[in-house]
């Protein structure tokens, strides 16, 4: 008998750390042997010339869910999973969304029927919570952690999703407790709201303005907002889809001063930008996203943030709302900008353009691309080691990278349910070009090798503050506040 039941043979593996050519031997799914030579495997492929890497783990795409004005993304758990296989991605963790006066457990019921019976990778989700209520904050959270789904989203801006200050306190006191991690969509609601009633007042209707009704300063006051909240409580805080340079540099101040604070960033900020939201009526919605695209200074200042370690995450922040009556022009043939939907997609783009940008144009290394893409991911989530890297004992997730083949991608090019590609007509250099799951199989070029329904549920653990101090001011602190127990 056959001692592995699959070795990769002879590729270029790159971790988080280290590069180095070796065969890969999998036994039931997992890694079980790295050695500069295997032999005794029932199946073999060949993977000299090649980059073998940990598969991409996204962990931002908005998938079978609806918003809280009532738009549904367009790919559904079969869609959204197989596209981001395509991406060279064996991992994801989509949303879950509470809307007001939903009960959480009826949320993941909900989307456990989504999940289950459709995607062909591995899943959890991350909880959005709208409605922080006693019976959620005390009941239905803990028993969501006990699940090991040990993350969560808030928004600190848009009047349906809004938690106040005092919310995300409770929040994030929760959190703390259970060892979760609290995510946040940091701009401030009142500058948007007054930039937009002024700009439709005088007319300026057009996608364009979409940019322009987000002002950066919205970012950088509600991330700086965010890190003295969660310094205040010293709960640990992500802020995802950083999209400035203010909120990048607040980041990584409180990053020094050794606060647990994380930041995310996604493809759109450092390969677009406002000037893309400039067509005619109404192709620019196609191009609005929240936060909005900024320009070319801030792309810059994102991957000098990038290169530094600033942000620990690239996500594609996949929200997949079509170019026509059931997404994007859903309020109309041409809406105005505060009436279309927020987002667009690019799960299967996402790892490809950080290799064509990043590693390809030299501003990168490899290791710092799987870091991106997969490992701190796995890290921050709960699912390290058996996510999110190659060592012996890991799931053997992993995607095979051809660095040199080039695609111009179109409008249909990609996997998703989706009728446009926000960055088609991009040369991207670096592709996957094989997807392996727990050992099987499930992308092979552009052949498709896997059934609807076969990835797991993901129990997560509890989130990783090792390396971090505890610092609680001395208001907090029985010894030193008269003896109020206030956590
Ligand atoms: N936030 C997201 O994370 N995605 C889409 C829109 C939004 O506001
Ligand atoms: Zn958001
Ligand atoms: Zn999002």
């Amino acid at each position: 008998m056959a001692e592995f039941d699959l070795i990769i043979k002879g590729g270029t593996v790159a971790t988080a750390s280290d590069t180095f050519v070796a065969d890969i031997g999998v036994k039931d799914g997992k890694i079980s042997a790295l050695a500069s030579t295997l032999t005794g495997g029932f199946k073999e492929i060949n993977a000299k010339g090649k980059y073998v890497l940990p598969g991409g783990i996204e962990s931002h795409a908005h998938i079978a869910q609806e918003s809280a004005t009532g738009a549904m993304t367009s790919d559904d758990y079969y869609t959204g999973s197989v596209s981001a296989a395509f991406g060279g991605n064996t991992t994801i963790i989509p949303f879950a969304a509470q809307h007001r006066g939903h009960s959480v457990r009826d949320v993941l019921s909900t989307y456990d029927d989504r999940a289950a019976p459709k995607s062909v990778l591995d899943y959890s989700y991350h909880l959005i919570i709208s409605d922080p209520t006693d019976v959620v904050l005390n009941d239905e959270l803990p028993e969501a952690f006990e699940r090991g789904i040990t993350s969560f989203k808030v928004f600190m801006t848009y009047d349906k999703m809004i938690v106040q200050d005092e919310q995300l306190l409770d929040i994030l006191v929760k959190a703390r407790e259970h060892g979760a991690l609290t995510m946040v969509h940091a701009e401030n609601n009142a500058m948007i709201k007054w930039m937009v009633n002024r700009l439709v007042d005088q007319g300026h209707t057009q996608a364009k303005y979409h940019a322009v009704s987000h002002p950066a300063a919205a970012e950088v006051e509600a991330i700086n907002r965010g890190i003295a909240l969660a310094g205040f409580v010293d709960a640990p805080l992500l802020f995802v889809h950083v999209s400035t340079d203010g909120g990048a540099n607040a980041v990584a101040k409180a990053r020094l001063a050794g606060k647990k604070i994380f930041g995310e960033t996604c493809p759109q900020y450092l390969t677009l930008t406002a000037n893309d939201l400039d067509r005619a009526d109404p192709e620019g919605t196609k191009y609005c996203c929240s936060p909005p695209l900024r320009d070319v200074a801030t792309q810059e200042a994102l991957w000098r943030h990038l290169q530094a370690g600033t942000f620990h995450l690239w996500s594609s922040d996949h929200s997949p709302y079509r170019y026509d009556k059931s997404g994007k022009l859903m309020n109309g043939d041409n809406p105005p900008f505060n009436a279309v939907a927020n987002g667009m997609p690019g799960i299967e783009m996402r790892a490809p353009l950080l290799f064509s940008e990043g590693v390809n144009k030299g501003r990168i290394s490899i290791n710092q691309f799987v870091a991106l893409t997969s490992t701190n991911a796995a890290k921050l989530f709960g699912l390290h080691p058996k996510k999110g890297t190659i060592c012996i004992g890991a799931d053997a997730d992993m995607a095979i990278w051809d660095p040199e083949l080039t695609k111009v991608p179109g409008d249909n090019s990609m996997h998703d349910n989706m009728n446009y590609n926000p960055f088609a007509g991009m040369s991207v250099k670096g592709w996957p070009t094989m997807t392996i799951s727990r050992g099987e199989v499930i992308v092979d070029g552009e052949e498709l090798k896997a059934e609807a329904g076969r990835g797991q549920f993901l129990k997560r653990s509890p989130f990783d503050s090792t390396g971090y101090t505890s610092r609680l001011v001395p208001e907090l602190v029985p010894a030193t506040n008269f003896g109020a127990k206030i956590l």
